[in-house]
């Protein structure tokens, strides 16, 4: 496959022929925005400098229990998820970075793999360790726990694929663990509730100990799934109990969908945010429960709330907040390449509308138990068009004025169904 994904030209054309259309509308918006005391450009200086990691299995189809189905042209190993990643990220300029997945990325040289993400415009952002699931050959099996199970050997085991990850990691330049473990019971008395907890804070313990100074390790919290009892680190309460007992470098990690329903997750987010301990984001969306459906896609205004957290955690900046935040989706029913252009779009669309909320009207409406007029400076900005703020920034950034139509055009994936080896069927990801 070429590694030149598309050429400068083929982006200016596209764009050529849709600037003064935007200018218009970027225009327009800048005049509703100053008569709110806003300046476009600052906002649209913030968008860009807003980023996210793609996942690099979102770059193949996902799928349920039930069933997966495949596309022609989907990747298939990880240097096709690289160039599907180098794609979103050509045209789109909101995903620089990819998170890995081990061992299902592995490679023999990662040396090599750096450099091929770099040609392709990418970094790699936290790598995730797996160990809810049995690999071929592997000596003990996760079905009863991975840093948490009762079986000693199975527990050594897990903890060294965590170290093994995190040495891949500092080959690739990644500088965070992302640490998600299905472990957990389908029957009340199948575990004591307590030591299962004792033995996984234990077991995090060992790998905390091999992070390097300037890495963290992130713990993300999962009310269900595959365990339908119960989780051992089933939501942020146990999540922060293990960060703040591992030490400073642990910190939590919140997968949109990870909650039990109706949960407010943006006052989780200022919560952890308080405490110095939130760490990272996978964004997608949900309707039941971990549905890993598009950002955005069923509850926009959640997003935004979200966001609004995360803006004001990031002007009161509590022990260094960097939070990594990743697009962690099943793409089941679209073109994977389409859903990631549309969620990038989506999630740096909420972050600009948080960043038009005027923090000052909201905290003296706070202040003064306004509750209408708060509500009003959530609302003011939530209800602003800013797609030609956000398609400025990416214009201006080399991306395209609109991603998924010239990524049509292009006919990546006839070309690629050529090329790729054809995926098998079979179920899907968690
Ligand atoms: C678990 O459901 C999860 O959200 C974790 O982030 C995993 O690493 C990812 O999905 C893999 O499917
Ligand atoms: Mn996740």
């Amino acid at each position: 496959m070429d590694p030149i994904l598309l050429s400068i030209d083929q982006i200016d054309d596209h764009n050529a022929q849709r600037l003064d259309a935007l200018r218009d509308e970027y225009d327009s918006l800048g005049r509703a925005l100053a008569r709110r005391g806003i300046d476009i450009d600052t906002v649209k200086a913030r968008v860009a400098g807003f980023s996210l990691a793609l996942p690099t299995w979102g770059a193949g189809r996902g799928g349920t229990r039930f069933a997966k189905f495949p596309i022609p042209g989907e990747p298939t190993n990880i240097h096709e998820k690289l160039q599907d990643c180098g794609l979103v990220q050509t045209l789109g300029r909101v995903t620089p970075r990819v998170s890995p997945h081990f061992p299902w990325d592995k490679v023999s040289d990662y040396a090599a793999l750096r450099e091929e993400a770099a040609a392709l415009g990418l970094g790699f952002d936290a790598v995730n360790s797996n160990t809810f699931q049995d690999q071929p050959g592997q000596r003990h099996s996760y079905r009863n726990g991975s840093l948490s199970a009762t079986d000693a050997g199975a527990r050594e085991q897990a903890i060294a694929h965590n170290v093994e990850c995190i040495e891949i990691g500092r080959k690739l330049g990644s500088k965070a663990l992302t640490v998600w473990v299905g472990d957990g019971t389908n029957f009340p008395g199948q575990q004591d509730l307590g030591a299962s907890l004792d033995r996984y804070l234990a077991s995090a313990a060992e790998v905390y100990s091999a992070l390097p100074d300037d890495w963290r390790m992130l713990l993300e919290h999962k009310m269900y799934e595959p365990a339908f009892y119960s989780s051992v680190i089933s939501d942020w309460g146990s999540s922060i109990l293990a960060a703040q007992t591992l030490g400073p470098k642990a910190q939590c990690l919140v997968d949109l969908g990870h909650h039990a329903p109706n949960v407010n997750i943006e006052q989780i987010v200022a919560r952890l945010h308080r405490f110095g301990k939130l760490g990272g984001f996978h964004f997608n969306d949900s309707k039941y429960g971990d549905d890993d459906l598009d950002s955005g896609s069923i509850n926009p205004h959640q997003l935004f709330l979200v966001f609004n957290e995360l803006v004001e955690a990031e002007l009161n900046p509590r022990d260094g907040f960097d939070p990594a935040y990743m697009i962690d989706q099943s793409h089941n029913v679209t073109d994977p390449i389409e859903s990631m252009l549309s969620s990038a779009e989506a999630i740096a669309g909420a972050f600009a509308k948080a960043v038009l909320v005027d923090r000052a009207e909201l905290l003296a409406a706070q202040d003064a138990n306004d509750v209408m007029m708060g509500f009003q400076a959530l609302r003011r900005a939530y209800r602003t068009d800013v797609s030609p703020l956000v398609a400025m920034a990416r214009i201006e950034a080399g991306g395209a004025a609109d991603p998924i139509a010239l990524y049509r055009l292009l006919g990546w994936r006839e070309r690629t169904a050529q090329e790729r080896t054809p995926v098998g069927l079979g179920a899907g990801i968690v």
